[in-house]
């Protein structure tokens, strides 16, 4: 028989401040990397994007009715010091103080990120996170956020995606922006920031369950070719386990170390660093769980010693991303070996272009089938004993994809935003997938 879910599993969604609010120069708030962005042609910006600075009691509302335990969303750095350092803008807190007593409403039980992309644009200026003053720039701004808002918010993830500014980072050097001791310096020194948040949290705030949030994927290799399965492994080992290594073992993997030696890219490290990432202990594992990937052996024409290929077993979504939900439990069984801890997925989720009908209704089939069945594989790996306990799929509502606008939407709830530019009448509807979800929390994923 199939296991149940615990009784006080967490069943949530998920939102990021930059996607979500809006409201990008209200209230005091600075610049972030992302508000100076130009987005694609014809795809939205990240100035007004679902308006959810102002429209959140209405959207907590439909959160409250779907009956979502937790929620999951990221506090923009900016809104509480807008330049990343200095002054603190009490109008930020009080928004974040004003959301958690709209959610304590409906007894959603807060998920905070402290950083999701939107690093202040001022800080980025002096070098962003390949300049070590980031390092104390973040501490300083996370310490304010934990001591104001503790014991009222007790899950917390340092940074989102991790991995993820990493590869952006490293794929922008090989074109020629910036370098890659940078995109491997940046990273280390994120990770210096995460641990010292870490152990702050720990000693100043004991119920507080604090962790990473990067993107997982299962990874594959194309044929049973040793070539390509150790190419696999060296990726695996980069892409993924190196976050984990590193946060939670508190050492850099050997395959990572090697590979950035032989690019002469090695990170430099303060005396203290390694003894300072060995001090932190995360208390959970968080992580974004979208697809798997599948490589091959590099060929001489190729930069990295592995190469991502298309998986001819597995069908991919309308954005081309691989669609495996047995990929899922695969990589929470590995996470669970590895690490040890107990997870709460942050992410995870398809992103597809909805249509709004006349009738005001959005029919999402392809959004149910994809949650429905990670859900089940989930449920099959806590049946293995593995402790997931909780679940967030991305996204509450919809919002500004990192690079689709709203032309790629994730959402339970539709936002009419009218053409990607203008404005709509941001008017909310339920979408099939929210009755859906609904039923599943009603009976905790027995459904
Ligand atoms: C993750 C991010 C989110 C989010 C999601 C979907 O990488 O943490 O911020 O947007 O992926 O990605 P996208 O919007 O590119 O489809």
């Amino acid at each position: 028989a199939l296991a149940d879910f615990p009784h006080d599993f967490l069943w949530g969604a998920s939102t990021s401040a930059y996607q979500y609010e809006g409201a990008y120069n209200e209230d005091g708030k600075g610049l972030s990397v992302q508000d100076v962005a130009t987005p694609p042609a014809g795809t939205a910006n990240f100035q007004l994007t679902s308006d959810g600075y102002h429209r959140y009691p209405e959207d907590f509302a439909l959160f409250g009715e779907m009956g979502m335990k937790s929620y999951r969303f990221s506090i923009a750095w900016t809104r509480i010091f807008p330049n990343g350092t200095g002054e603190v803008n009490q109008a930020g807190l009080d928004y974040y103080q004003h959301v958690l007593d709209e959610l304590k409403k409906y007894h959603i039980e807060p998920v905070a990120t402290l950083f999701h992309f939107d690093l202040p644009a001022a800080l980025q200026k002096q070098g962003g996170w390949a300049n070590r003053a980031t390092i104390e720039a973040f501490v300083n701004y996370a310490k304010v956020v934990l001591d104001h808002f503790s014991p009222q918010i007790t899950y917390y993830q340092t940074i989102n995606e991790q991995n993820m500014l990493f590869q952006g980072a490293v794929f922008a050097a090989f074109k020629g922006h910036g370098t890659f001791k940078d995109a491997v310096q940046a990273n280390h020194n994120m990770f210096v920031a995460a641990a010292k948040v870490i152990t702050y949290a720990h000693e100043n705030h004991p119920e507080i369950k604090i962790g990473p949030a990067p993107n997982l994927v299962a990874i594959y290799p194309l044929t049973a070719r040793p070539g390509d399965v150790l190419a696999a492994n060296t990726y695996d080992s980069i892409r993924n386990l190196l976050f984990g290594d590193v946060t939670i073992l508190g050492r850099y993997n050997h395959v990572a170390w090697h590979l950035f030696e032989q690019f002469h890219a090695a990170p430099d490290l303060a005396p203290d660093d390694m003894a300072t990432i060995a001090a932190a202990h995360p208390d959970l594992l968080y992580f974004n769980y979208y697809n798997s990937e599948t490589v091959r052996a590099a060929d001489s024409s190729d930069m990295l010693p592995f190469k991502k290929v298309l998986n001819p077993f597995i069908n991919q979504n309308e954005f081309g991303w691989d669609i495996d939900p047995e990929g899922f439990r695969v990589t929470l069984r590995q996470l669970y070996d590895r690490y040890n801890l107990p997870m709460i997925i942050t992410e995870n989720g398809l992103g597809a272009h909805d249509t709004l009908t006349d009738d005001g209704q959005v029919h999402d089939p392809y959004r149910i089938k994809y949650l429905n069945d990670h859900i089940y594989q989930m449920r099959l790996a806590i049946g293995e004993g593995i402790p997931v306990i909780g679940y967030h799929p991305w996204s509450a509502i919809d919002l500004v994809s990192t690079h689709q606008g709203f032309v790629k939407r994730y959402g339970f709830i539709y936002v009419d935003r009218g053409e990607e530019n203008d404005s709509g009448t941001l008017k909310r509807y339920k979408k099939d997938s929210f009755a859906w979800y609904k039923d599943v929390i009603a009976h905790n994923g027995d459904n």
